[in-house]
């Protein structure tokens, strides 16, 4: 778009597979309440979701951590709900609460839902991934994003964040044939969500699975394997290049299991995946994370130390810096700042 290639963007070469003396970074949620000025932006732009719907305002925020910290990629500033959002279902996000949503509890409720509205209803979000790639450093790349659509559907199906998730489970194991049309049409959503993005820009794609960790065995299998491996096959029948990072929070001993049978280019691993078990499975494929982001929070000698241990394990091999889940909203960003030159400096130090 502007000349640049993948040989300069180090993100990019890592999930191309190559091994890298300073490892890329970005931290997931790096946009968001912990920076003063994505705060201003946000009360200036009313709503969460008019500010994921204003182009303008959301380059703006999307930009921010990459101009302060000097992030090696960019993701998109939108969030996982503009999905549903789009297909028709109410969606709001109550401040201090999260996000509220008109709950779809039977297959009867899908009937209101529709594919149809996705390209017209997502527009000022391709609009917002052309500008950020017109205007990102040629070393940033571009990182697009959607919900997976297991964890989606929590937040479809319990009608905001839950902890029991007994509605959404007992829906898919008491009417496997009406949460599976649920899950269709996600998986179909998805899928043109995010080939848009990649041909409005976004050069690497990242799939949240938050709540993959909630499933037993046949029920991952079902409901986050089998859509994962649809979308990813989805999207690389029209972009076969286009790297895909798999987060499947909280699967555990099913991380490897997930990988191979989903084909995503990468796995990002959260903050329960020990190193050991982070080697092994880099040896198949780059791994992304999984710093404790708590230990961002604290700052000082214990990010210090989670910082060297992760470069030590994982910088051998293909690998993207990144916490194991979002940054904490409390976290100061002169912690971030400093986590960003342990990085580079690390990397700097082994290089002599
Ligand atoms: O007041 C505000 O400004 C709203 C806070 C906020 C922000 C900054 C929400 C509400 N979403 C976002 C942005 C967001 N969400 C991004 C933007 C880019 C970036 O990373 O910088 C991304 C990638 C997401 C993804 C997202 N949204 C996930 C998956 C990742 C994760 O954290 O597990 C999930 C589960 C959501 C749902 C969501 N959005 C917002 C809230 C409060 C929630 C609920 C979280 C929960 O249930 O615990």
């Amino acid at each position: 778009m502007q000349g640049s290639t993948n040989a300069d963007k180090p993100l990019l070469q890592a999930l191309a597979g190559q091994q890298q003396t300073v490892p890329p970074i970005w931290l997931m949620r790096q946009a968001g309440r912990y920076l003063p000025e994505y705060r201003a932006v946000r009360q200036e732009a009313g709503s969460f979701l008019d500010l994921c719907y204003t182009p303008a305002a959301a380059t703006e925020v999307t930009l921010q951590p990459v101009r302060r910290f000097g992030m090696d990629a960019a993701i998109l500033f939108s969030d996982i709900l503009v999905v549903p959002h789009a297909l028709g279902q109410e969606v709001g996000f109550v401040e201090g609460e999260g996000p509220k949503l008109a709950p779809v509890r039977h297959a009867s409720d899908l009937a209101a839902l529709s594919v149809d509205r996705l390209a017209g209803h997502m527009a000022p979000v391709y609009e917002t991934v052309m500008r950020v790639a017109a205007d990102l450093p040629r070393d940033a790349a571009l990182i697009g994003f959607a919900g997976a659509p297991w964890t989606v559907a929590t937040y479809m199906v319990e009608g905001g964040t839950s902890r029991t998730f007994e509605r959404v489970r007992t829906f898919a194991l008491g009417d496997e044939a009406g949460f599976g049309a649920l899950i269709a049409l996600l998986v179909d959503a998805t899928t043109r969500y995010l080939i848009a993005q990649v041909d409005a820009g976004a050069e690497a794609l990242q799939l949240f699975d938050s709540w993959a960790g909630v499933l037993p065995e046949g029920q991952f299998n079902k409901w986050v394997i089998a859509p994962t491996a649809e979308i990813v096959r989805g999207v690389r029948a029209v972009h076969p290049e286009v790297p895909i990072i798999g987060f499947p929070r909280g699967a555990g001993a099913r991380y490897e299991g997930y990988a191979s049978a989903t084909g995503v280019t990468a796995l990002a691993l959260d903050e329960t995946v020990s190193l050991d078990e982070a080697v092994r499975l880099q040896a198949r494929r780059p791994v992304q994370g999984n710093l404790d982001p708590m230990a961002v929070l604290l700052g000082g000698r214990v990010m210090e130390e989670s910082v060297a241990a992760l470069l030590e394990a994982l910088a051998h091999g293909p690998y993207v810096f990144n916490l194991g889940h979002g940054i904490n909203k409390e976290t100061p960003p002169d912690h971030v700042e400093t986590l960003v030159g342990l990085i580079r400096d690390g990397g700097a130090n082994r290089r002599g």
